[in-house]
């Protein structure tokens, strides 16, 4: 056996990023001015690399973007160190279950389907986040949710306006509402999210809201409290995670309720 393959790696507190020689500090950055490409635009790209801590840095591309825009890649050595001690790493809270432990879980607690009412809002026409989630071809090499026997998925599509998903969601009975954002000009994603949980908020009694979750590609991680949702999930998100955190979320509410019960 090569021990070299399974010996567990001690990692250095500290750490630089690494391009041609270990601890270089060489990282590579593209980005975009509002000026037309010529000398004095890539004397601007450079200065903003010093200012970002790159020092020496080259410019290694430099393309018009049309007229007024130009397009530059920087490679230089950055003077950041990384403290790996301060990194902070969000856990999953919930564990990931199997389609099928889903279904027991979901038809033991509920005893009829779970309801999921999907969609995308505003303008956004992306659907193949949502889709993937949702649709029974999944994503990743796992069903969507439409596979699970006990959930019954009702996808609205795209360009959903909000009243729409409300009234949609009351007359479906739903228990979650997924909703996808993948365009983030302007914060479009953050507001169209302000927008939805409030509207939900309004049109349900306290405590009745369905669970209210969003997805997309740049939400940022622990943001869900601000947007007034009760969770946000990101890039490469699988439906199997989904379903997961469905039916935990669900057997806490359950447990809670029979508790206030008694
Ligand atoms: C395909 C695509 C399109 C297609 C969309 C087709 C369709 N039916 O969806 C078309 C050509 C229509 C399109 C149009 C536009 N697009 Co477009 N598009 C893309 C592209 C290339 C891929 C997006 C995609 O499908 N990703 C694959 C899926 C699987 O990933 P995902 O969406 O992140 O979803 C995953 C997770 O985020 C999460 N997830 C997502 N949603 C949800 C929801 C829930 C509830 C959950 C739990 C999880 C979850 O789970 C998914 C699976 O892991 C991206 C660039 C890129 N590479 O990402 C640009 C991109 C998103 N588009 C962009 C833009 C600007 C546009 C247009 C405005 C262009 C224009 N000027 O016309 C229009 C807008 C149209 C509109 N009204 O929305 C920008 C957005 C920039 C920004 N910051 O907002 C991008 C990033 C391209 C870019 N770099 O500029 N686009």
């Amino acid at each position: 056996m090569n021990t070299r393959d399974t010996a567990p790696r001690t990692l250095p507190d500290i750490i630089r990023p690494y391009g041609d020689t270990t601890g270089d500090g060489m990282v590579q950055v593209s980005f975009t001015l509002p000026i037309p490409h010529d000398k004095r635009a890539e004397g601007a790209a450079l200065q903003l690399a010093a200012k970002m801590g790159l020092a020496p840095a080259l410019l290694v591309h430099a393309k018009a973007m049309g007229p007024d825009f130009t397009f530059f890649i920087v490679y230089g050595s950055a003077a950041h160190l990384v403290d790996l001690r301060d990194v902070v790493v969000t856990e999953r809270e919930f564990p990931l279950l199997s389609a099928r432990d889903v279904n027991t879980l979901i038809k033991k607690r509920l005893r009829r389907q779970l309801v999921v009412v999907g969609a995308c809002i505003g303008t956004d026409a992306h659907t193949v986040g949502i889709d993937a989630i949702l649709n029974i071809k999944g994503f990743a090499g796992q069903k969507g949710l439409e596979y699970y026997r006990e959930i019954k998925v009702v996808n609205c599509g795209a360009q959903v306006l909000v009243p729409e998903l409300v009234a949609r969601a009351r007359e479906e009975r739903a228990d979650a509402v997924l909703v996808s954002q993948v365009v983030t000009q302007k914060d479009a994603h953050i507001r169209n999210t302000m927008t939805m949980s409030a509207a939900f908020r309004e049109a349900y009694p306290a405590g009745k809201v369905p669970l209210l979750v969003v997805g997309g590609p740049r939400f940022e991680q622990g943001s869900a409290p601000a947007l007034g949702v009760d969770r946000i999930f990101g890039k490469g998100t699988t439906p199997g995670e989904v379903a997961s955190y469905l039916v935990h979320t669900m057997a806490q509410a359950t447990a809670t309720t029979k508790e206030h019960a008694r």
